[in-house]
């Protein structure tokens, strides 16, 4: 079964010079259940490299490795699966190319919920629930209440990303998500198996009570 209470997605760019593999293999040690290798711009031979270190550091762990934005990418370093946005290979597609693959799939609003849920999506990420420098040509902030919208909508696992640290994260989950998914609360933290610790407490709590 898919974990998405912590989604760690990766961001190279907030590291501060420190190496991707360890802060994963902290944040992972920590608690998070899920990793996305996301990379924006380097090249595909780059990238096939950071998803084979990180394959090797997850291999001997239950936390599935997702590929951002290209399936090729997933099969070739053997991760677990692969996260689509709107412009990225269809559903359909990928489930062709690929049908072991878990896919996920980004979503801005509920028809594009109801859509990747009938087009057979694993899970949905809804972006952004709020404003977020790490990624600022995003579609509008949804907030709380565009979650809950999408909650009442479809009977997907689904994840919240946008903003999200041990803030709000208890109120992300309490609106409908199963989990959350963080670039900088753990990529930028000081100490991301702490981070990590403390994310993962906010997340089973709320929960519990929801
Ligand atoms: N997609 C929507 S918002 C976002 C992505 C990749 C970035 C989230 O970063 P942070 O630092 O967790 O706000
Ligand atoms: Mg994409």
């Amino acid at each position: 079964m898919l974990d998405l209470s912590l989604y760690l997605v990766t961001d190279r760019g907030l590291t501060q010079g420190r190496s991707l593999t360890d802060i994963v293999g902290h944040a992972i040690k920590g608690g998070v259940t899920c990793v996305q290798l996301r990379e924006k711009n380097c090249s595909t031979r780059e990238f096939i490299a950071q998803g084979k270190a990180l394959r090797t550091i997850l291999h001997t762990t239950a936390v599935p490795l997702i590929i951002n934005d290209r399936v090729d990418i997933a099969l070739v370093v053997g991760a677990q699966g692969v996260h689509l946005g709107q412009k990225d290979m269809s559903i359909l597609d990928a489930r062709n190319l690929a049908p072991h693959l878990i896919i996920g799939v980004s979503v801005e609003n509920v028809d594009q919920a109801l859509k990747a849920q009938a087009q057979g999506a694993d899970y949905i990420g809804i972006s952004p629930v709020f404003l977020t420098p790490t990624k600022t040509d995003t579609a509008q902030a949804l907030g709380l209440a565009g979650i809950t919208a999408i909650r009442q909508a479809v009977t997907l696992p689904m994840v919240g990303i946008g903003g999200i640290d041990a803030h709000n994260a208890a109120q992300v989950v309490q609106a409908g998500c199963d989990g959350i998914a963080v670039v900088s609360a753990l990529m930028a933290a000081h100490n991301p198996f702490q981070a990590a610790q403390e994310l993962k407490n906010i997340v089973h709590l709320a929960k519990e009570k929801s």
